[in-house]
């Protein structure tokens, strides 16, 4: 069997995705997802000039082989728009090898650990009422854990607010639209947000919060403590994570749950994080960690250290991304949660799939390989639009992580 050709899909049904098809001589297609969000054409590029020419005539059996030569190959190592080409790629080869083999991609790496895949959504409004009636949203539709953020008093936009319900999208201007950033106003607010969250409903739901990469160490470590009574399931991205023996500090402090990695591409980024046992959630996913063969790997240097995953899973992930991380949630023995953000029915429908949601928990297709694809057609109608995420600076104009 020898892959003939591969093509890069480009297509904007609400929001931007790129999205790799390989093709094989047997017919035999698989699709992985290449989405950066804010920087798509990079990696379509990439993968076009760079990668495709050398998939030509490769074997599709050869997964790992094939991972290790666009790694090593590239020389350049890492970086999120190579490890985002090199998911792509890979994820695209799980696909045809469950596929040939008749079974679905989880049966491929072990089989089932667990019934079905803890998945958490994401309520977000301006006030603390409107923020619990999101809740009891989901609440009602069976979720088991969800997300919590409002605006900050005195802020004009926060990260996590969104202007509709279940559909929140931040990048949605063609140059970077500017937020501003107050620490002091969050602190002032955001405990007495958890404690009337807590207090409506109960000690059974998993509540979780995603600071965004905006404080310091010990900003960090004040705001885990003062949520403690809240008993969160994590505190997410609480200062940015280059420097990760940061995490060291936060560590001493408190004892809420930290969660990390959306932004990691590779095992070096997290392996301090990791065997430090800094962290208690690692966040990365198939589509920027290399695929399901590196994020497999993440995942089992992770198990080592009694962290669990938690990965990311908001709308700029495609549906294909979604279908092949199931299939990893599915078969590790060390999964935590999996965020799952709806996507509009817009993009369901250019990527049919047959994950479902049921009771709190998503399950896989039970169709051989990923069970998503991409209606090419369809996709054709929805042309690329730039958008790129927003900018945050502090209230006098200093820029600040967003
Ligand atoms: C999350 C993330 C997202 C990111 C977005 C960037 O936890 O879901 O923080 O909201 O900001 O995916 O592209
Ligand atoms: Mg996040």
């Amino acid at each position: 069997m020898k892959i003939v050709d591969a093509r890069v899909i480009v297509t904007c049904p609400g929001r931007n995705f790129v999205t790799l098809k390989i093709i094989t001589d047997d017919g035999v297609t698989g699709v992985g997802d290449a989405t950066l969000n804010g920087r798509e054409l990079s990696v379509a590029a990439y993968l076009t000039e760079h990668v495709i020419p050398a998939l030509i005539g490769r074997d599709p059996a050869r997964i790992e082989d094939t991972w290790q030569y666009l790694y090593k190959g590239a020389y350049w190592r890492r970086g999120p728009v190579t490890m985002t080409a090199i998911a792509a790629v890979d994820t695209a080869l799980w696909d045809i090898k469950g596929k040939v083999a008749g079974l679905p991609v989880y049966q491929l790496l072990g089989g089932r650990c667990r019934d079905g895949v803890t998945v958490y959504g994401h309520a977000s409004a301006e006030t603390v009422d409107e923020v619990l009636t999101e809740v009891a949203r989901y609440v009602d539709l069976g979720y088991k854990a969800v997300r919590v953020q409002t605006g900050v008093p005195g802020l004009a936009t926060t990260y996590g607010v969104g202007r509709g319900q279940m559909y929140y999208e931040p990048a949605d201007a063609a140059i970077a639209s500017e937020a501003v950033w107050s620490t002091d106003r969050y602190f002032a607010h955001v405990p007495g947000v958890f404690a009337q969250v807590r207090d409506a409903f109960g000690p059974g739901l998993k509540l979780l919060h995603d600071v965004h990469h905006r404080l310091t160490p010990i900003e960090a470590a004040r705001l885990g403590k003062s949520l403690e009574p809240y008993a969160l399931t994590w505190m997410e991205d609480p200062v940015p994570a280059e420097l990760q023996e940061g995490f060291r500090l936060i560590r001493q402090h408190t004892t809420t749950p930290i969660a990390v990695g959306e932004v990691f591409n590779t095992v070096w980024d997290c392996r301090e994080l990791i065997q430090e046992q800094l962290i208690d959630y690692i966040r990365t996913t198939v589509v920027h960690a290399g695929g399901i063969s590196h994020l497999r790997r993440i995942f089992d240097l992770a198990a080592l250290h009694h962290v669990r995953s938690g990965s990311h899973g908001a709308t700029d992930l495609s549906p294909v991304c979604m279908a092949a991380a199931l299939h990893v949630d599915l078969s590790i023995p060390n999964f935590g949660l999996q965020e799952y953000m709806r996507h509009t029915p817009e993009t369901d429908a250019v990527f049919p799939h047959g994950y479902h949601f049921a009771d709190g928990y998503l399950h896989p297709s039970e169709e051989p390989g990923l069970g998503v694809d991409i209606d090419e057609e369809l996709a054709a109608r929805y042309p690329y639009r730039p958008a790129a995420l927003p900018v945050n600076r502090l209230e006098d104009g200093t820029m600040h992580s967003w």
